[in-house]
Parts: C-alpha cells; sequence; structure tokens
C-alpha cells in the first residue's frame, strides 16, 4: 500500500488491514489545535482511500482520549466564530467518520469531553478502558453539544438520558457508559488496545464491502421512513449480493471451510 503519511498531532499504524490512528497531544489530553483538526481530515481522506485499509481504531496518546477543542486558541481575546470553526475544521471529521464505508472503533482510554466525547460516538463501536470517562462538557462554559453531539447522543442514550448529559455536563464512568448503551464494551486498561486491535482484526478480516454497505444503510435509516429504509435496504442489499465476498462465503458454507473474505 502507499505509505502511510505522518504527521504532526496524530500517530499512526498501519498491520493486518488495521489503521489505528492516535491522537497525540498528551499534555493537553489530546485537546483539538488547528494542526490536530488538519491532521484527522487528512488521515481519514487518506484511510478512505486506501483500499488496504479495512478498519480504523481511534484512541489517545497518554492519559486522555480527547479534551475538545483547546481552549488556549480561545484566549487570545480575537473575536472567533464557532460556527466557522465548526463547518470547517470538527464537522468534515465527524461526517469522515460517519459515512467511510469501513468499521471505525474508538478505543477511549481516558477523558473524553466535550468534542472529543463526540469523537467517540461518532465511531461505530466504542470500546472503553475501565479508566475512561465520558463528559459532554459544553455547558460547564455555556455551548451547545456540537460535533455530532444532538445527533449521536440522543440515538445512543434516549433523549431524557441526554439531556441529562447536556444539562449537567455530569461525568459518565465507563461503567455507567457501558450501562447507559453510550460504550460497546469495558476492559482493565492494560487490555483496551490488545482488545480493539483484536476485535479491529477480525473485522478487517471480514466482509467488509458488506460492513460499509451496512454502515450506509444504518446512517440513512436514522433519518428516513420505514418505507423509504426499505427500499434502501433493497438497494444496498442488491448491490452485496454482486460481491465476491458474498458468492465466497456461500461456496465455503457448501464447502463447509472458512470463507477467505477480500473486501470486495
Ligand atoms: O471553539 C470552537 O471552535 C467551537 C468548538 C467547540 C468544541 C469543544 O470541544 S468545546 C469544549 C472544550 N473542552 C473543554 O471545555 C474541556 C476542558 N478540560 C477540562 O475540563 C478538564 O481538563 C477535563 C475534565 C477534560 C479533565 O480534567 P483533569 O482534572 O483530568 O485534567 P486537567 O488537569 O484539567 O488537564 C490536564 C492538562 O490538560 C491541564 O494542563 P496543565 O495545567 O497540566 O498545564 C489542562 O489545562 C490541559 N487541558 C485539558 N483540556 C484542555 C486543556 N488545554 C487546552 N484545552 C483543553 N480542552
Amino acid at each position: 500500500m502507499a505509505q502511510v503519511p505522518s504527521f504532526e498531532t496524530v500517530l499512526t499504524g498501519f498491520a493486518d488491514g488495521v489503521l489505528t490512528i492516535t491522537l497525540n497531544r498528551p499534555d493537553v489530553l489530546n485537546a483539538v489545535n488547528e494542526q490536530m483538526g488538519a491532521d484527522l481530515r487528512e488521515v481519514l481522506r487518506f484511510a478512505e482511500r486506501a483500499p488496504e485499509v479495512r478498519c480504523l481504531v481511534l484512541t489517545g496518546a497518554g492519559r486522555g482520549f480527547c479534551s475538545g477543542q483547546d481552549l488556549r486558541e480561545r484566549t487570545g481575546g480575537e473575536e472567533v466564530s464557532y460556527g466557522e470553526s465548526l463547518r470547517r475544521r470538527y464537522n468534515p471529521i465527524i461526517l469522515r467518520l460517519a459515512t467511510i464505508e469501513k468499521p471505525v472503533i474508538a478505543a477511549v482510554n481516558g477523558v473524553a469531553a466535550g468534542a472529543g466525547c463526540n469523537l467517540a460516538l461518532a465511531a461505530d463501536l466504542r470500546i472503553a478502558s475501565d479508566r475512561a470517562r465520558f463528559i459532554e462538557i459544553f455547558s460547564r462554559i455555556g455551548l451547545i453539544p456540537d460535533s455530532g453531539g444532538t445527533f449521536h447522543l440522543p440515538r445512543l442514550v434516549g433523549l431524557g438520558k441526554a439531556f441529562e448529559l447536556a444539562y449537567t455536563a455530569g461525568e459518565v464512568s465507563a461503567e455507567e457508559a457501558l450501562r447507559i448503551g453510550l460504550v460497546n464494551r469495558v476492559v482493565p486498561h492494560d487490555d483496551l488496545l490488545p482488545a480493539a486491535m483484536d476485535l479491529a482484526r477480525g473485522l478487517a478480516q471480514g466482509p467488509t464491502r458488506g460492513y460499509g454497505l451496512t454502515k450506509r444503510a444504518f446512517r440513512y435509516a436514522l433519518a428516513a421512513s420505514l418505507e423509504a429504509a426499505l427500499e434502501y435496504e433493497a438497494h444496498m442489499q442488491e448491490i452485496a449480493g454482486k460481491t465476491a465476498d458474498h458468492r465466497e462465503s456461500v461456496a465455503a458454507f457448501f464447502e463447509k471451510r472458512p470463507p477467505r473474505y477480500e473486501g470486495r
């Protein structure tokens, strides 16, 4: 595959079809500054285009996952348009995570706050360390949940809980996150990356074209009527039915052997 590019604020690793993206500003709990926003947009663009990348793992260096917008960039006294900042920096990242036709796993190693929390919520799956904490912290600074928070949070935990988390900006422990459906799994801290990589490697060896179509169909159905969702399923299944992976899995079933998926 083409060389994985290197970045100033984001570390990358590639093995077994899995691209690992590590936010790397540990001194500020991986707060997102201008550079990190650009690096994240770039690495996700690369991941989308590289066919060898069949699954993504997003995690943080040090004791934080991501503490959201770097507030030091907001203390200079100059007028900043938050709307413009979201449209230019954050929204493209959230949209790419949500639409890239490859599984995305957030391996949440520590505190995830503000846009950092909502970055994790935009992933398809979340595995949390038992040291993870989730904070929809925006109301502590008089803001509203952004970076997809208004979309993903109520869908994951229900509207009532979403209001509670947004109004109180309360901390959700890993254990509570599991209970309310904010994460898929909690593991002991030292097992986080091995567990995330195990899951990611398994997915990367799976029928990833079908996973991508599943993701499109789920995303479409979130904002559709039943009738429209059924029609979209038929459309996606038409495509899935023509994949090499589908043919291979049917052949493998009758030959009583494990299938070998190629993601096409
Ligand atoms: O602006 C726009 O473009 C609009 C978009 C907004 C999106 C957003 O994300 S708004 C929300 C911004 N984020 C926050 O408000 C979170 C701020 N951080 C905190 O409240 C706390 O740090 C945490 C609750 C996340 C963790 O607390 P704790 O006690 O575990 O760690 P700490 O000691 O507060 O932080 C450790 C260091 O990281 C500390 O630096 P120091 O004192 O060791 O030099 C702290 O200042 C720094 N840090 C943490 N978060 C940020 C940060 N520095 C800059 N920006 C941060 N977001």
